[in-house]
């Protein structure tokens, strides 16, 4: 009850008709004030960098997760989302804007999507504009310009104050004991130091979010806050004790070890970014306890993360903002770990794009869920729109996840479309179109300068969830082949955009 109330029933004085008519008004603007608030969330919006479908809540055998599973537990976990493109400037540039790649035109590390669409409003920008408070600490666009003249790539219109951990070569998070400048070239692609978390960008980005949380919570005012991590990205840097989770010897070996079964050499890639640090082999295969050491690495820097991520969420309980705090939390992309002879991303394959994506939204989604439909990152957007009750923003091609939830049982969409050009950096000259319908994958390989189609792929997630075998030859799959390059054509007729009313499933 406010003071305007409370002083209103205090009166000792009979109340007149004047008096009962205010009292009347004053119920009704305090039942819209709470409404208002209630309708004004604030959001959480938590990204890691190149993290795969590896996490306990999604069935990981391996990986370490408490944190994460215990949000998994009070939201919504979607099963099935993908990215739009796997790798990090055009996913990120189409999460935070909404668009599609193509729509973009943001195909690759150096273009700033402020280049090619620069009225665009993204996501945080729209929610600055309507009256929140919009912080970014860590990488939330990309982390590097190849822009010239430099445009910062953090996107200063799109937030509050300025940028904080949010730009920087990946290589420079490393400890260098004894020199705290740092390493002034590319190092190892693995690091095992017993430090403090915050020897790391990501332990410092928590610390400072959990700070950001108190100074929030204190103004009172609806934030959108966006706490971008920058693991399990390589180097595979993580404080000791997230290396001694896990014991080598017991650590799963890559399967498959090949490139599916008739699967086209465009569709691969020759693991540039990996075989860019030092002690990795700049040709040929790894020696088998560098698999392990690098597999090792990486869930050692998801655990690492998961704790990161669990010291914001559990400051969010302590200042008791989560009931009134959505909490997302993506990754713009996944990741090969040896599985299919190949190493990081930019592959149209399921290792690649799909990601994992749990939202928790109070009151909205009851006793959280699974929902199995096929999503995709860029719905994002107009979902935090609708749960916050913001004007829709012009030209956004995501769909909300609303009705997903409310009841995560709700069909997904028909086809979640991701794309990527080959080659996988450099000047392309195919982009790979993937369709991932709930039972198959297809991906068709087009010259960039013709259209003509190079490559084709299928494969049947059911029968084959690991990809081993490309079926597209296969007599018993020519009928889906076939209505799948149909639906091809109208994706890419469509900039890569999936018709909405089309409302198929398979
Ligand atoms: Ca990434």
């Amino acid at each position: 009850m406010n003071s305007r109330m409370a002083s209103l029933q205090s009166q000792s004085v009979p109340l007149g008709w004047a008096s009962l008519v205010f009292l009347a008004y004053a119920l009704v603007a305090a039942t819209t004030l709470t409404g208002a608030v209630a309708a004004r969330p604030n959001v959480l919006f938590i990204a890691t960098d190149d993290l795969r479908v590896e996490l306990g809540c999604y069935g990981s055998a391996e990986a370490k997760t408490p944190h994460l599973d215990a949000l998994a537990r009070r939201g919504v976990l979607f099963e099935r989302a993908y990215a739009q493109q796997a790798v990090c400037n055009p996913s990120r540039a189409s999460v935070l804007t909404g668009r599609r790649p193509d729509t973009l035109k943001v195909w690759d590390l150096k273009t700033h999507f402020r280049e090619t669409l620069p009225a665009v409003v993204t996501l945080p920008q729209h929610f600055k504009n309507n009256g929140y408070v919009a912080i970014d600490l860590g990488k939330l666009f990309h982390n590097e310009s190849g822009a010239k003249p430099p445009i910062p790539f953090c996107d200063p219109r799109s937030w509050s104050e300025p940028s904080e951990f949010a730009e920087g070569p990946h290589w420079r998070d490393w400890v260098v004991p004894g020199d705290p400048a740092g390493p002034k070239v590319k190092v190892g692609a693995v690091q095992c130091l017993d430090v403090p978390d915050e020897a790391y960008l990501d332990g410092r980005i928590a610390a400072a979010a959990v700070s950001k949380l108190g100074v929030l919570a204190r103004k009172g005012e609806p934030f959108f806050l966006a706490v971008g991590f920058w693991k399990p990205h390589l180097p595979f840097n993580a404080p000791k004790r997230y290396w001694d989770l896990y014991e080598r010897a017991a650590i799963s070996a890559p399967v498959p070890e090949r490139m599916p079964e008739g699967a086209p050499a465009i569709a691969g890639h020759p693991w540039n970014e990996l075989r860019g640090y030092a002690g990795v082999p700049k040709q040929g295969p790894l020696p088998p306890e560098q698999i392990a050491e690098l597999r090792h690495g990486y869930f050692a820097c998801i655990s690492f993360l998961d704790a990161q991520v669990g010291r914001v969420l559990a400051e969010l309980e302590r200042l008791d903002l989560a009931k009134n705090t959505i909490v997302v939390f993506w990754s713009d992309h996944g990741f090969h770990l040896g599985e299919h002879d190949l190493w990081a991303k930019t592959t149209n394959y399921e290792l690649d794009t799909r990601v994992p994506l749990l939202v928790a939204a109070p009151g909205v989604n009851r006793g959280g869920g699974r929902a199995p439909g096929l999503v995709e990152l860029l719905d994002l957007y107009p979902t935090l729109v609708e749960l916050c009750g913001l004007p829709a923003a012009a030209g956004v091609e995501g769909r909300s996840l609303v009705p997903q939830l409310r009841d995560p049982s709700q069909a997904g969409k028909a086809v979640a479309v991701s794309q990527h050009p080959h080659p996988s950096y450099g000047q392309a000259t195919h982009m790979g179109y993937a369709l991932r319908t709930a039972r198959h994958r297809y991906v068709e390989w087009r010259e960039l300068t013709t259209g003509v189609v190079a490559a084709r792929e299928l494969y049947d997630e059911v029968s084959d969830p690991r990809e081993t075998v490309n079926r597209v030859g296969d007599p018993v799959y020519r009928g889906i082949v076939r209505e799948m390059e149909q639906e091809a054509r109208e994706v890419v007729a469509r900039g890569g955009r999936w018709p909405e009313e089309k409302a198929r499933t398979r």
